[in-house]
C-alpha cells in the first residue's frame, strides 16, 4: 500500500492478519529506503514494525496513549499516525523529530529521547485517568535496555502495587544499543529461553491449532503449578510473555488480553533488532542502531572518512589504550555507550578494565566515585546523559573530593538528535559545585596534554569536555605538559579580542586567518578555574571582549569572566554569543549556528559592529 496515503491508524481495524504482514513488509522497505537517505535508527524500528501495528490496531490511539521509551524506536508508530510523508525531512533542520512529539502529532503525548521515562509517565497518565474515572488505555513501550535504568524501576514499585491497570510492553530484542548487560539481563535471556516459550514457538508451526492452543494453556498451567513466578508478577504485575514479537496472530491476542485486564500487566515481547536487513540483523557491537546515511545494497556509510582524522571519542579512546598499558589501576566504567564512547577496541584488549554499567548513568558516578578510593576512574559520559547524575556529582564524588577523570561526550551542539542531546548545560551545571575543575582541548595533542594533567596533575575531579565533531588525530608529536590553567594567546594587532574553546576556537582561528581579521584570539583550555593570569592581560588591554561558546549562555565562562571582573571590581566592555535560553531543536550545526547567529559571519559581523 502507499504509505503516504495513511492519515491514522484507523484503516487497520479493517486489515486482516495477512494484510498486516504485507502491510509490514512494505513498512520495512520503507525504512531502509528512508533512513538509507536521512540517516537514523533503523536497527531498533525494523525491530517493531509488527508491535507497533499490532498496537495501533487493537487500541484506540490518540484516546488510547502510547508512550515509548526513548522515542528512537517510534518510527513505525510516526507513519501509521500519518507523517510517512515527511520522513525526508528525518533528524533534518525544521523537519520530522527523530522521538515522539507532542507538536508533531496528536498521537504523541509525551516526549522523550533520553530513555527509561515511559513508565513514570504513564503513571502520571494513570493516576489522571483513574481519578477522573476514564477508561482509556496507557501504554508504555520500553526495551530490554531502558528497563534496567533506576528510572524505569522505581516506576514500577510504585505502579505494581497501584490500582491502575497500565500496560508496559517489553520490547526485549536482548540488546541495548550494542549488548545488554546486568543480572536482569539475565532473567531476561532465561525467560526468553524459557521451554514453554521455545516449545509454543515451534509447535505452531507444526501442530493443528486446537492442539496448539491446549498446549499453550497446559504450558501456562504447568507454569502456575510450578510457581514459575516472574519478577514481574513479584513487582504486582500480570505477566504475560515471553511471545514472538513477528508473529501477527500472537501479538494481537495478547495485546486483547493486556486491554481487558484490570491490573498492571507487563506483556514481554520478544524481538529481533534490526528484523529484515540483514547487515543491522546480524550486527552486535551497535553500528546499525543509529546510522548516518549509507547505501543499502552495501550497507557502507556514505560519508567516508578523511585520512588522519578521527573523532574526539576515538581520539579520547586512543589516549586510554596508551593510559591502561602503563596502568594497572585504570579502570573505564561506561554507561551503556561503548560503541559511542569509540571504546570497542578498548574493550576487547582490556577486558578487565572496563565495566558497562547499562543505562544507568547516577549509579555510574556514585559507583566511580567509590572506586576512586583506590583506582584512577575514567568515566566517559554524553553531556546530556550526565544531567541524570548531577546529585551524584555534587552528592557523593566532589563534596567527598574524590577525584575522577570525566569525558564528556558530545558537548555543544549535536545535530539530529536535537534538544534532548544537546550538550549545551554541563558547563552551567558542573560550574557551580566546589572541587571540580572543566576543561576543553581544541585539538589531540591539547587532548593528550590534558589528560595528562588530569590524570597526574589535578587535584579534583576533572571534567575533559569533547564534541561530537572529528578532528586529526594525535600522531606521537611532542608536547609540553600543562601543570596549571591554561589560555594560548593569539595576538593579531587586534582591536578586539575573542576568547573561544573546543572546536569554536578552531573554526574562529580558521576563519580570522584567512579573512586576515585584526581580532586576538584566546584559546581557553581552562573553563574552570581559569587563566587568570591571561585574563587579567585580557582585562588591561580594555578592548572590546567577546566570549563565543555553543552552550547556554547563562552560566558559561562567560559569566565567569563577569563574575570575576565584579569580585575584583574591574571594567571590561564583555559580551558573550552563546546560546539562548530556550532549548535547542535539531538540525545540522550550521544550521543551528547560523539560526543562533553562533555562524563565523555573524560572529565577525557582531565583534566589527561593536
Ligand atoms: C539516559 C540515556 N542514556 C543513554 C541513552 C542512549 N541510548 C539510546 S537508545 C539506547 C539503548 C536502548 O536499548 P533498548 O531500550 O533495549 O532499545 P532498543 O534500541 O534495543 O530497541 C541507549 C543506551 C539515552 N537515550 N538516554
Amino acid at each position: 500500500m502507499n504509505l503516504l496515503d495513511i492519515k491514522d491508524p484507523q484503516f487497520l481495524k479493517d486489515l486482516s492478519v495477512k494484510e498486516l504482514n504485507e502491510l509490514s513488509s512494505d513498512i520495512r522497505s520503507f525504512l531502509i529506503d528512508e533512513i538509507s537517505k536521512t540517516g537514523g535508527h533503523l536497527a531498533s524500528n525494523l525491530g517493531v514494525v509488527e508491535l507497533t501495528i499490532a498496537i495501533h490496531k487493537v487500541f484506540n490511539s490518540p484516546i488510547d496513549r502510547i508512550v515509548f521509551d526513548v522515542g528512537h524506536q517510534s518510527y513505525v508508530h510516526k507513519i501509521l499516525t500519518g507523517r510517512a510523508k515527511d520522513f525526508s525531512s528525518l533528524r533534518q533542520f525544521n523537519g520530522l523529530s527523530g522521538y515522539q512529539k507532542v507538536d508533531e502529532s496528536v498521537h504523541d503525548h509525551w516526549e522523550a529521547g533520553h530513555s527509561s521515562t515511559a513508565i513514570s509517565a504513564i503513571s502520571g497518565f494513570e493516576v489522571l485517568r483513574s481519578e477522573k474515572n476514564e477508561n482509556y488505555k496507557n501504554i508504555a513501550v520500553v526495551g530490554d535496555g531502558s528497563l534496567n535504568s533506576g528510572l524505569s524501576f522505581e516506576a514500577l514499585n510504585f505502579l505494581g502495587h497501584s490500582k491502575l491497570k497500565p500496560i508496559i510492553i517489553l520490547n526485549d530484542n536482548d540488546q541495548s544499543i550494542s549488548k545488554n548487560v546486568g543480572r536482569l539481563n539475565k532473567i531476561l535471556n532465561k525467560m526468553r529461553s524459557s521451554k514453554f516459550y521455545a516449545m509454543a514457538k515451534k509447535s505452531r508451526r507444526r501442530l493443528p491449532k486446537f492442539i496448539y492452543n491446549l498446549k499453550v494453556r497446559t504450558a501456562n498451567m504447568i507454569r502456575g503449578f510450578a510457581n514459575n513466578i516472574t519478577i514481574f508478577d513479584e513487582l504486582g504485575f500480570s505477566y504475560y510473555g515471553p511471545i514472538d514479537g513477528h508473529d501477527m496472530k500472537t501479538l494481537l491476542k495478547f495485546l486483547e488480553i493486556a486491554k481487558n485486564k484490570n491490573k498492571p500487566v507487563v506483556l514481554h515481547v520478544v524481538t529481533t533488532k534490526g528484523k529484515g536487513y540483514k547487515p543491522a540483523e546480524e550486527d552486535q557491537s551497535g553500528l546499525w542502531h543509529g546510522v548516518g546515511p549509507f547505501n543499502k545494497d552495501t550497507g557502507l556509510p556514505i560519508q567516508k572518512k578523511e585520512d588522519n582524522q578521527a573523532s574526539w571519542s576515538n581520539i579520547v579512546s586512543d589516549y586510554m589504550m596508551h593510559y591502561a598499558k602503563k596502568h594497572d589501576d585504570f579502570k573505564i566504567i561506561v554507561p551503556a555507550m561503548i560503541l559511542g564512547s569509540g571504546l570497542s577496541d578498548f574493550e576487547e584488549t582490556y577486558p578487565d578494565k572496563l565495566i558497562d554499567v547499562g543505562i544507568c548513568e547516577s549509579f555510574s558516578v556514585c559507583f566511580s566515585a567509590a572506586l576512586s578510593k583506590d583506582l584512577q576512574v575514567f568515566l566517559p559520559i554524553y553531556s546530556s546523559f550526565l544531567q541524570r547524575a548531577y546529585d551524584q556529582v555534587v552528592h557523593d564524588l566532589t563534596r567527598q573530593n574524590l577525584k575522577i577523570v570525566m569525558g564528556i561526550d558530545r558537548a555543544g551542539v549535536v545535530g539530529g538528535d536535537g534538544d534532548t542531546h544537546q550538550g549545551i548545560y554541563d558547563i552551567a551545571f558542573l560550574k557551580h559545585i566546589p572541587n571540580i575543575e572543566i576543561v576543553q582541548p581544541s585539538n589531540a595533542v591539547e587532548a593528550w596534554q590534558l589528560f595528562d594533567y588530569a590524570f597526574h596533575h589535578a587535584k579534583h575531579s576533572i571534567a575533559i569536555r569533547y564534541s561530537r565533531n572529528s578532528t586529526k588525530i594525535y600522531m606521537n608529536e611532542n608536547y609540553e605538559p600543562i601543570l596549571k590553567p591554561l589560555w594560548k594567546t593569539y595576538l593579531n594587532d587586534g582591536q578586539y579580542n575573542l576568547i573561544a574553546y573546543g572546536d569554536n576556537f578552531v573554526r574562529m582561528q580558521k576563519y580570522i586567518e584567512e579573512n586576515q581579521l585584526k581580532i586576538n584570539l584566546y584559546n581557553a583550555l581552562f573553563i574552570k578555574p581559569m587563566d587568570l593570569d591571561t585574563l587579567n592581560l585580557i582585562i588591561k588591554s580594555q578592548l572590546p571582549t567577546f566570549v563565543l561558546e555553543d552552550v547556554t549562555k547563562i552560566s558559561g565562562l562567560g559569566s565567569s569572566i563577569l563574575e570575576y571582573l565584579s569580585d575584583t571590581d574591574q571594567s571590561l566592555k564583555v559580551k558573550i554569543l552563546a546560546l539562548p535560553d530556550v532549548f535547542i531543536e535539531h538540525g545540522s550545526q550550521k544550521e543551528i549556528y547560523k539560526k543562533y547567529q553562533l555562524d563565523e559571519e555573524s560572529i565577525i559581523q557582531t565583534i566589527l559592529q561593536s
